[in-house]
């Protein structure tokens, strides 16, 4: 397959931006070679600059769970182009959202919408801070939940619980307030808040994670999180960025019937335009500027396009059975793979919750970020450029994960599984 066009962009772009990219993964640095610049989407293909057709299982990274550009979100945005961009000021619009949303997620009594998942989830963990006067966070190992300065951290060498950044420019001073635990270890997180619960703030998780792979909470790890925190008075942030309206139309807290203090979501509610929000209890949320002494803001929050784009996409995963749907076709898809992987020997795992998978090259289950990094990575690069160069478009990167949408067909899987075979066949060689 042929991207003349989209590796000269690609050098063009580079000239005047960080990587040539908007966003690093976008970069291809996880797997190599040249990212196709996209020209348009459609249902559950792209299109690249060069006329290359792929089927598309990254979806913007979520947001496309409809299918791309589905005609009545298209057709809605239309007429509300016709009224102008941006307000800055109070809309209908933006009460009709929030109201879909508190219906849909019963955890979120009230919501202040941003515009990504990343000021959702700064704005909470300061929201956190400001309503319980505590200093500390907890997040989990291999869970991303945006790039504010406490969430890039890691965990402290040794016994040290305090964090370490991730990024420059985070300072020392900041990351040490960040204790990073082990995702589905509650043992551990139970023991870090025995010795800090009562400096803890706020405990934030992806419910399902989606930044190492594919990884689902194992059985009591929730439940814990939710029982711990409350012993110790702190707040539970569930970050739905990924899993909102994903897994199921209440998300992971309504598929795993959790309820969290306060809730990030991103991505699906804008229907692909930037649209985050955070929410939760009243008596929290209310603490939020102008309630409250906790400042947030944003000129475009809440505007017009993003907001209508999020009502349209909302109002149609409203429609009974499409959460069927959306299981029926991920499910049919990752077994269609499991069969062709496992008939030629090839050491996989394929994490799965809904419409949201992963495959790991590795034999053994992957729970958490360590078993996620015993994944062949050489063999996962191959794997990519192999479906890459046969028009199937995954995520660029083994930490991440892959996304079905309601109008990927059994034409889709039936080509998937088929290159897929042909890689594996070449494995075998
Ligand atoms: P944004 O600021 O990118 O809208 O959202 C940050 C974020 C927060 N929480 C979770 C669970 C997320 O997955 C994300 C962003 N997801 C990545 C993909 N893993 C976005 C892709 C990118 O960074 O370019």
């Amino acid at each position: 397959m042929k991207r003349e066009r989209s590796a000269n962009r690609f050098e063009e772009a580079k000239l005047l931006m960080p990587g040539g990219v908007s966003s690093p993964v976008r970069a291809f640095n996880g797997v190599g070679g040249v990212p196709p610049f996209i020209a348009r989407a459609k249902g559950s293909h792209i299109w690249d600059v060069d006329g290359n057709e792929y089927i598309d299982y990254v979806g913007s990274w979520g947001p496309a769970i409809l299918g791309h550009a589905h005609p009545k979100v298209i057709a809605a945005l239309n007429d509300a182009i016709e009224n102008g961009t941006s307000f800055g000021a109070p809309t209908e619009l933006e009460t009709r959202l929030a109201l879909m949303i508190c219906d849909a997620v019963s955890s979120i009594e009230m919501i202040r919408f941003v515009n990504s998942g990343t000021e959702a989830t700064m704005s909470a963990i300061r929201l956190a801070r400001g309503a319980t006067n505590r200093p500390k966070i907890v997040k989990f190992e291999g869970c991303y939940h945006g790039h504010a300065d406490s969430l890039l951290v890691k965990a402290g060498s040794g016994a040290a619980t305090c964090g370490e950044p991730t990024s420059a420019g985070v300072t020392d001073d900041t990351a040490k307030d960040t204790i990073v635990c082990r995702y589905n270890d509650i043992g551990g997180f139970e023991n870090t808040m025995t010795r800090h619960g009562s400096e803890v703030a706020c405990v934030i998780v992806e419910p399902v994670a989606g930044n190492m792979g594919c990884v689902p909470p194992i059985k009591g790890f929730l439940e814990g999180l939710r029982s711990i925190t409350s012993h110790y008075g702190a707040l539970l942030i569930f970050d739905e960025v990924m899993t909102g309206f994903r897994i199921s139309f209440g998300g992971a807290q309504g598929y795993y019937n959790i309820m969290p203090d306060l809730t990030c979501l991103g991505k699906i509610i804008g229907g692909g335009l930037p649209v985050g929000a955070y929410g939760g209890r009243k008596d929290v949320m209310e603490q939020v500027s102008p309630l409250g002494p906790v400042y947030q803001a944003g000129t475009l929050s809440g505007n017009p396009l993003a907001m209508t784009s999020g009502i349209k996409t909302i109002e149609l995963l409203s429609v009974p059975g499409v959460y069927m749907k959306l299981e029926a076709i991920s499910k049919s898809l990752t077994d269609a793979i499991h069969e062709v992987l496992l008939n030629h020997f090839v050491p996989h795992q394929i994490n799965r919750v809904g419409a949201m998978w992963s495959i790991f090259f590795t034999d053994e289950p992957v729970i958490d970020f360590i078993s996620a990094a015993t994944s062949d990575g050489i063999k996962f690069r191959q794997f990519f450029h192999f479906l890459l160069d046969n028009g199937i478009y995954i995520a660029p990167s083994q930490f991440e994960s892959a996304f079905v949408s309601l109008v990927h067909t059994e034409r889709d899987i039936k080509k998937t599984a088929e290159v897929i075979e042909a890689w594996a066949e070449g494995q075998r060689q």
